[in-house]
């Protein structure tokens, strides 16, 4: 059967289906061709000077890596001249970058990690960028800050490109989930998969361990059980990944089932959580529910989860749905309540 590639798949979507605009397939198209360029990037790894630090720190305090500021400026780059976005926000930058006036402007938002995962650059583990498609509110011409605050339901899409032995794109438009991998001869994204879906069951969990003596009762209750195995309360023996690299952990998910964890703990209880909920949680939430999967943040659903600062950040749980709804059900019980 001939391929399909990424161009067929959403032109299908906005001509076949009229799901999509033009518009907001041109802006897929886009940052699908920039990850292609920071695939290239990350893949050249010695043999260009991309590797170890910028000698900066980003917005979150976190040293930037080399390919951090070239996922991030590659991003920019290739969607600020298009006409199809408002706006763009990114882990990477404190504030919104408003669309330079010497170009038009559309009627979309574009959130991003450019490179999440970072950490694992030097290690050649997998990493990747993530990335969510908003709209600009209606009769809004001068985007601000407060447009982007919008709750994770309101997403018209979102996606994550993994660089990893293979380089994937993973994306939604609400119409299920789809999959294409770079092909690298001809340069195309190739559909190798389509309607992903999340067994509701499963025997794997990934969480950071070496933060155990940090976490709230619900979560060292959940593992627990897991952990006591066969002769515990789950009955069954269970595996645990973690990679470190959200984008690595989710497409494992994605692909076999599972839940990922990153709650939050003790170290710094007034921080809800490592992970962003606007450019990590949020798309990854999205991309889960319409795989057939879950995502709160412990007490509520994510993507209801109403934004109040563009560099949020939040607990996270995802995966199959039995697990997730297990783990928010013992948070729900410690808070008194009743399941949502
Ligand atoms: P830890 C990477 O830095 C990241 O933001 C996610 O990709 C990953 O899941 C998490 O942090 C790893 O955090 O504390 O285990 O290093």
């Amino acid at each position: 059967m001939k391929p399909v590639s990424l161009t067929q798949y959403l032109v299908e979507l906005q001509r076949e289906k009229g799901l999509i605009p033009g518009e907001l397939r041109l802006l897929l198209e886009v940052v699908a061709r920039a990850c292609k360029r920071i695939s290239l990037a990350v893949s050249k790894g010695d043999l260009a000077d991309v590797i170890g630090a910028a000698g900066s720190d980003n917005v979150q305090g976190e040293a930037q890596q080399k390919l951090d500021v070239i996922a991030n400026e590659t991003l920019l780059e290739a969607n600020e001249w298009g006409g199809h976005l408002a706006a763009m926000a990114s882990e990477e930058m404190e504030g919104f970058y408003p669309i330079p006036h010497r170009y038009p402007r559309g009627e979309f938002l574009l959130l991003f990690d450019p490179l999440d995962g970072s950490s694992n650059i030097d290690v050649n583990v997998s990493i990747g960028t993530i990335f969510s498609v908003l709209k600009l509110p209606e009769g809004v011409t001068e985007p601000t800050e407060e447009n982007f605050l919008q709750p994770g339901t309101q997403q018209l899409a979102a996606g994550y490109a993994v660089y990893g032995p293979s380089t994937l794109l993973v994306l939604t438009v609400g119409d299920g989930v789809a999959k294409f991998t770079l092909d690298r001869e001809t340069g195309s994204w190739t559909m190798t998969g389509n309607h992903l879906r999340i067994p509701e069951d499963t025997k794997e969990f990934a969480i950071n361990a070496s933060n155990i003596r940090h976490w709230e009762p619900p979560v060292r209750r959940y593992v627990d059980e897991m952990l006591a195995g066969k002769t515990g309360p789950r009955g069954k023996d269970f595996n645990m990944r973690w990679v470190a690299s959200m984008v690595a952990d989710v497409h494992r998910i994605m692909t076999r089932g599972g839940v990922f964890m990153y709650p939050r703990d003790a170290r710094e209880p007034n921080k809800p959580g490592k992970l962003r909920l606007m450019y990590e949680a949020n798309p990854m939430a999205f991309l889960v529910e319409q795989a057939g999967g879950a995502a709160t943040n412990g007490l509520q659903r994510m993507l209801e989860v109403q934004p109040t600062q563009l560099h949020q950040r939040v607990a996270v749980f995802l995966g199959s749905k039995n697990e997730v709804e297990r783990v928010t059900a013992y948070h729900q019980e410690q808070a008194g309540s009743a399941p949502s």
